[in-house]
């Protein structure tokens, strides 16, 4: 019997520190060994000119989820994993959403039994708090915590699914005490109300008013008191889709003032601007997404974060609505900007778009685009070193990648189960063309070779923030007891 199940030979392995020559051997879904001429395998892939890459990690997608008004993601575990794979992913974490009048533990019972026997990478949830009744804080997220889910998302805005000030610091409290993270999806509820009512009296209905109601203004009020609140209880949090140079600009400041403050952006808001929105007819929905897009200096901008370390993750924040009654226009082709469902698909066209732009068009270093599409989420949210890192013990989530290969993306080549891509024809360079998940083929040579079942859920561990910036003294003492007697 070889000594090895597989070896990837010849190719150029990639870490977030460090690019070398060197072979891998796996065995028993994990990486065994380092090196060259390390032995006989039953299987020898050839990555002669490729780029050896630990398999990407999407840290938000939106995957058999419903939102509070009741309409569905169009990519259920299945679809949307394979579609992740196709992209260069080995592991995903999309969202388990609580509703209000839903219990956490019913709500992470309906999410095992979405992802159960559907998915072809290895997953774990994120859960969404709607509702933090006393319970759930009490019982129910330590019980999540204990479950393997090991970060909260709240939102500020969105009137089924916000909460106040004071249930976001009950959360804060109680993340903080277990070592969970909390993320926050951070727009000022208020100001984007108060717009949006004046533009729809006066009849401006349209999807490209969508951007005018969530200004920038908005983004950096909600992200300027998140932060707040997390370093007033020393809670770490981290800022989902950031898309203004003001709310990047927080996270920095927060993080240079030693605040365990985490960033995330998206390709959307480094490659689409508003003025996609202004496309003919209901088109411009195909590109409403919450945060909006904003325009190219904001780019710039933001580019320039990822280049200076302000984000830690750079997500594809897929919400996968198609461009037909089942999503986009449930509410018929007159709807107005309220009605159209926020979001848009690009769990596949991640990775080649970061990495064409990224690392081929020099704005960033191989290194950081691993840390960036893998290491820093399998740190951050629990999984590391089992993932996001080529490493000995590690598992073998490996993406093999063609760094020459030119190819336009295309709804054809997404695999989700979408009817548009909002990154149509545009040409990337560099692709992911073998995707390994604990050893084992998901994506070989450009074609689908796992069975939709075999990813198994990821138990995460406490996040590691190691390296990220340290503690700070927050004014109120996290350990203070609310039942002794204060001076
Ligand atoms: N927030 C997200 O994180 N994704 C889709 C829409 C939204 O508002
Ligand atoms: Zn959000
Ligand atoms: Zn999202």
């Amino acid at each position: 019997m070889a000594q090895f199940d597989t070896i990837i030979t010849g190719g150029t392995i990639a870490t977030a520190s460090d690019t070398f020559d060197a072979d891998v051997a796996i065995r028993d879904g994990k990486i065994v060994a380092l090196g060259h001429d390390l032995g006989a395998a039953e299987r020898v892939i050839d990555a002669k000119g490729k780029l050896v890459l630990p398999g990407g990690i999407e840290a938000h997608c939106h995957i058999a989820q419903e939102s509070a008004t009741g309409g569905m993601t169009s990519d259920d575990y299945r679809s949307g994993s394979i579609s992740a794979a196709f992209g260069g992913n080995s592991s995903f974490v999309p969202f388990a959403a609580q509703h209000r009048g839903m219990s956490v533990t019913e709500t992470l019972d309906l999410y095992d039994s979405r992802a159960e026997g559907a998915s072809v990478i290895d997953y774990g949830y994120h859960l969404i708090v709607a509702d933090p009744t006393e319970k759930a804080l009490q019982d129910e997220l330590p019980a999540a915590f204990a479950r393997g889910v090991t970060s909260f998302k709240v939102f500020m805005t969105y009137d089924l699914m916000k909460i106040d000030d004071s249930q976001f610091l009950d959360i804060l409290s109680v993340a903080r005490s277990h070592g969970a993270l909390t993320m926050v999806h951070a727009e000022n509820s208020g100001i984007i109300k108060w717009i949006s009512d004046r533009l729809i009296a006066g009849g401006h209905t349209a999807p490209r008013y969508h951007a005018i109601s969530h200004p920038a203004a908005a983004e950096a009020e909600a992200i300027n008191r998140a932060i707040t609140l997390a370093r007033f209880v020393d809670a770490p949090l981290l800022i989902v889709h950031v898309s203004t140079p003001e709310g990047a600009g927080l996270v920095a400041g927060a993080r240079l003032e030693g605040a365990k403050i985490f960033g995330e952006t998206c390709p959307q808001y480094l490659f689409l601007t508003k003025e996609d929105l202004d496309r003919p007819g209901m088109d411009g929905a195909k590109f409403m997404c919450s945060p909006p897009l904003r325009d190219t200096a904001t780019q710039d901008a933001l580019w320039r974060h990822v280049q200076a370390g302000t984000f830690s993750v750079v997500s594809s924040d897929h919400a996968p609505y198609r461009f037909d009654e089942t999503g986009k226009l449930a509410n018929g082709p007159e709807a107005t900007f309220k009605q159209i469902a926020n979001g848009m698909p690009g769990i596949a066209a991640r990775l080649p778009l970061l990495f064409s732009e990224g690392v081929n068009g020099g704005r960033i270093t191989l290194n950081q685009f691993v840390a960036l599409s893998a290491t820093n989420a399998a740190r951050i949210y629990g999984m590391h070193p089992r993932k996001g890192t080529i490493a000995i013990g590690s598992d073998a989530d490996i993406a093999i990648w063609d760094p020459s290969e030119t190819r336009r993306i295309s709804v054809e080549n997404q695999h989700d189960n979408m009817d548009y891509s909002p990154f149509e024809g545009r040409e990337v360079t560099g692709w992911p063309v073998t995707v390994l998940s604990r050893g084992e083929a998901v994506i070989e040579n450009g074609a689908l070779v796992a069975e939709p079942g075999r990813g198994r859920f990821i138990h995460r561990e406490r996040p590691d923030f190691t390296g990220y910036p340290g503690t700070q003294t927050p004014e109120l003492d996290p350990a203070w007891n609310f039942g002794a007697e204060i001076n």
